[in-house]
């Protein structure tokens, strides 16, 4: 096409960053490098970043986040900088929010509005869509309160993206229809995953999970094991659907290979709550990969959010390999002892050193789950040996003359259903 197609006609945003530095700190990151990252969030949403401010503070202001005096420099830099915006580190209550806007005459964002914008920006599947509205909704919802009758934003930018084209006319009622409305859509898709699960599980192929925190390179890990061809970036939040893949160890076997969204600090409530059908999808591992930026200062911090996360989803007991990611970049040793893992391993998707290392020692622990099993079927047990066949590895298949000699690699209900039949396995 001939005609130059204008990215955007929206003026990028120059926005100021502030955060509160409560001591003791809670044991995670820096205050700086969480306005790092929220740098890097912003920067991701689209916008610039043209200033940074801490306060310390016993704890954040109740009623405007920053203390007066604080609020008057921002105020200050505003307009010095020339800045369209603040985005405050932390979620903001409704009169916090309000409050600030009043003070600092200009637009206030918090935290979870840049995620929010973030994941509206790069939904692509339907259930990603959905979860990204409903998300977004339940937080305007919730906002709701403390803005009385008018909602409106005016202007573009981050907190107007997605579903916000419609905010002028949205009441309350309007969300609370719409909310129900997605619901009963993810519903129909949960049902669909669900189906699909069933499948899997019936072929017995073990499913591992990549796990890790944004931008430690799990996107391009499954690319490199499967052509994939999943968007991989140095942006935060890449991924936001779910991919799975059929990777072929070593030693001959198989497994699916799942990655989906990474985890982040301060991960929106409401985000949470929306993606858990797709993040739920890992408590059906068998094992989890978690990858981690081992190039990253704040490797060890962000190991620590990625298991705290994979606790409130209830994933605690799955088997973790700890993945020590972009070994070819400089890196700090010695790397952290992961206690929690099973074994950690060191790599890199990029060049692809010491990958297949990893899958020999996923393989070997795979296999060390499995029991294997061996039995005498009869020759009229033929509809169970078809079942056996859907269900199970089959290792050998002999015909004798009392029927047929099966070795196969079983799961609990495999097992039960071969029990009658078992016979001790011959050693050769
Ligand atoms: N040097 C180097 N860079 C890597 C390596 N692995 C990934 N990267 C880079 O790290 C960035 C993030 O990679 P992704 O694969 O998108 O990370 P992700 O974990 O999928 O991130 P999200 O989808 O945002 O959660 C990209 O720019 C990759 O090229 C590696 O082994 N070495
Ligand atoms: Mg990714």
């Amino acid at each position: 096409m001939a005609k130059e197609i204008k990215e955007n006609d929206q003026i990028i945003e120059r926005l100021i960053l502030v955060a509160v530095e409560s001591e003791p700190l809670s044991g995670g990151m820096t205050t700086e490098a969480c306005l790092d990252e929220l740098a890097e969030l912003v920067e991701t949403a689209g916008a610039e970043t043209v200033g940074k401010v801490i306060q310390k503070r016993e704890k954040v202001h109740s009623g405007h986040y920053l203390g007066k005096g604080k609020i008057e420099e921002v105020k200050t830099m505003v307009r010095a900088l020339d800045a369209t915006g603040v985005v405050c580190d932390d979620e903001l209550s409704p009169a916090q929010l309000k409050n600030l806007e009043e003070m600092l005459e200009t637009k206030v964002m918090d935290r979870t509005m840049v995620i929010l914008d973030i994941f509206a920006g790069r939904a692509i599947s339907n259930e990603g869509k959905i979860q990204v509205e409903l998300a977004q909704l339940k937080y305007r919802l919730s906002r709701l309160a403390g803005f009385g009758a008018s909602m409106s934003r005016l202007g573009g930018g981050i907190g107007t993206r997605g579903p916000g084209e419609k905010k002028l006319e949205v009441d309350r009622r309007y969300i609370k229809e719409r909310i129900a409305e997605l619901n009963r859509d993810l519903k129909e898709i949960e049902t669909h995953r669900e189906l699909l699960r069933g499948q899997r599980r019936k072929k017995g192929t073990p499913v591992v999970s990549l796990v890790g925190y944004t931008n430690a390179g799990k996107s391009t890990l499954l690319n490199y094991l499967s052509n994939a061809g999943v968007l991989a970036e140095d942006k935060l939040f890449a991924t936001l659907d779910t991919t799975t893949r059929k990777v072929e160890l070593p030693g001959g076997s198989e497994i699916l290979l799942t990655d989906t969204v990474g985890f982040i600090q301060k991960l929106p409530h409401h985000l949470v709550q929306a993606f858990r059908a797709t993040l739920e999808e890992m408590k059906y591992a068998d094992v989890l990969l978690h990858v981690v930026d081992a190039s990253n200062p704040q490797r060890q911090e962000q190991m620590k959010v990625v298991y705290e996360t994979l606790r409130s989803l209830g994933c605690e007991q799955t088997p973790v390999i700890t993945v020590f990611n972009k070994m070819d970049r400089e890196v700090e040793m010695p790397l952290p002892l992961d206690e929690k893992a099973r074994m950690q391993v060191q790599i890199s998707a990029k060049n692809g050193v010491g990958i297949e290392e990893m899958l020999s020692r996923l393989e070997t622990l795979l296999k060390s789950f499995r029991r294997c099993t061996t039995a005498l079927l009869p020759y009229t047990e033929g509809r169970l040996l078809g079942w056996v066949h859907g269900r199970c590895e089959i290792i050998r298949e002999e015909h004798t003359a009392e029927g047929i000699l099966l070795e196969a690699y079983v799961d609990e209900e495999a097992e039960n259903r071969l029990a009658p039949f078992a016979v001790q396995a011959e050693t050769h």
